[in-house]
């Protein structure tokens, strides 16, 4: 089922007039509200009148993370604050949150990319949605909520954590989709066996997981573990939440909701496009936001775009799974790593499990590299013969694929701690 055809299945021509005639709206709307943006247009010698197509949007200026709090926590909105009707703010690393208000129409339009996201995965009215997402300040939680009921499914707003009553609700509610991040997603599906419980005893068919980076190969445990077809679902607070974009049964990318919000691929360093199915980073562009809508808002989110049109009948670009975030790319004696490398290598390894930690340290002047894994309680042995033999296979696969040498620390089943939201797979003692 396709939630909205004539958006989701546009003629590209007609799509890209649609884009450029809301670019336009959207750039004359921040250069009369929003003085940051009247400035850094000034500073590029640019006026409203010279966007003409969507084509126009490389002569606009881009907006970093750093804009937003420097700006906290509404100098960047366009809409007058007693319009808003809901504040979300995302927590950073450093220093103060960042505010995301909307308007009653943010909120629809909101409701409206999540109920096609899950419409995409192949939900329907008929099912049962577990959010076992965060509620409160993050999105993942009131944004899958309102996205379920705006599809007419019945939403179990059971939110993260209290693991025991998320397997007793999803077995008698009859939970048919189930919303969470991954890493929790396998946590369930351990607590799941751990209770003895077989995916056969439940109605799940759909997993909508996102907001942290996950690989194919996560995809497939958490498939086997919890008896579910698994799909990915990405989305950031500044640029909306969950539904920016999302996979489909085809499983090859997450098409963007781009009639909303316009993607580009740059080039980290030099802030030009990159060609369709190289790895660049994601930068969006608000076509429809009213409260605070951001021009080319770096994502700082590394991936690809595709622009084939997809067999599943939707014209809307796709992006590939995030391959990790250019500020949270390790450099390690000089060389790039992804901790998705990483997990992509442990995955292939029947021995270990999903459960793992990555330690960035320094001896000296030399970093260092140290991964500590799980063993898959199937292969929990006390041979050190066993032992070493499968820390040796990962460590020859690993420093294949980064070209660097790693440490192996194999960990006994269960003593790496789990996560209920986003997990912290990385420690990075170097910057303690
Ligand atoms: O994580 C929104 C969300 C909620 C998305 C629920 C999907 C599901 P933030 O907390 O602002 O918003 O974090 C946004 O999370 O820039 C990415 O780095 C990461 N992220 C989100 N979805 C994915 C995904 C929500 N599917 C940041 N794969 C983004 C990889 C993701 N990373």
């Amino acid at each position: 089922m396709i939630w909205n055809e004539t958006a989701e299945c546009m003629d590209l021509e007609q799509r890209r007039e649609l884009q450029g005639y809301r670019l336009r709206d959207t750039v004359a709307r921040v250069y009369q509200n929003v003085e940051f943006y009247r400035k850094k247009m000034q500073e590029l010698g640019i006026e409203p009148g010279d966007i003409k197509t969507i084509d126009d949007i490389v002569k606009l200026p881009f907006t970093t993370k750093k804009d937003l709090r420097d700006n906290y926590p509404f100098g960047l909105c366009a809409a007058p604050e007693s319009e808003f009707v809901r504040i979300h703010a995302s927590s950073g690393t450093t220093g103060k949150p960042t505010a995301v208000p909307h308007t009653r129409k943010d909120l629809d339009m909101f409701a409206e990319n999540v109920a096609r996201s899950i419409c995409c995965t192949g939900g329907t009215s008929k099912d049962v949605v577990q959010v076992a997402y965060g509620y409160g300040l993050f999105t993942g939680g009131l944004g899958l909520h309102d996205g379920a009921t705006r599809l007419g499914a019945a939403v179990i707003p059971i939110s993260g954590g209290n693991t025991r009553n998320q397997l007793t609700l999803m077995k008698d509610f009859k939970s048919s989709i189930l919303a969470c991040t991954p890493s929790y997603a396998m946590f369930l599906a351990e607590a799941l066996k751990e209770a003895g419980i077989s995916p056969e005893e439940l109605h799940l068919r759909i997993g909508i997981f996102g907001a942290e980076p996950w690989s194919d190969e996560m995809r497939k445990k958490i498939e086997e573990g919890l008896g579910l077809t698994a799909y990915d679902i990405y989305g950031l607070s500044e640029i909306m939440g969950p539904g920016v974009a999302c996979s489909c049964q085809y499983q090859n990318g997450l098409h963007i909701a781009e009639d909303h919000f316009f993607p580009e691929i740059l080039d980290p360093d030099t802030l030009q496009p990159v060609a369709d199915g190289m790895v660049g980073e994601m930068t969006f562009t608000h076509l429809t936001k009213e409260a605070m809508p951001l021009l080319r808002y770096r994502t700082r989110d590394l991936c690809t775009l595709n622009h084939e049109p997809c067999e599943c009948g939707r014209t809307n670009v796709r992006m590939g799974r995030i391959l990790g975030r250019s500020d949270d790319m390790l450099i390690i004696r000089g060389v790039n790593v992804f901790p998705s490398q990483i997990e992509s290598v442990l995955l292939e390894v029947p021995e270990v499990s999903a459960n793992y930690v990555i330690i960035v340290d320094r001896q000296g002047t030399l970093d260092t590299l140290e991964v500590q894994v799980e063993l898959d309680e199937k292969y929990i042995t006390d041979e050190m013969v066993e032992l070493d033999k499968i820390a040796k296979k990962i460590k020859q696969k690993l420093d294949s694929v980064l070209r660097i040498g790693v440490k192996i620390t194999l960990a006994e089943h269960k003593t790496i701690q789990r996560s209920e939201g986003k997990a912290k797979r990385v420690i990075d003692k170097r910057k303690i």
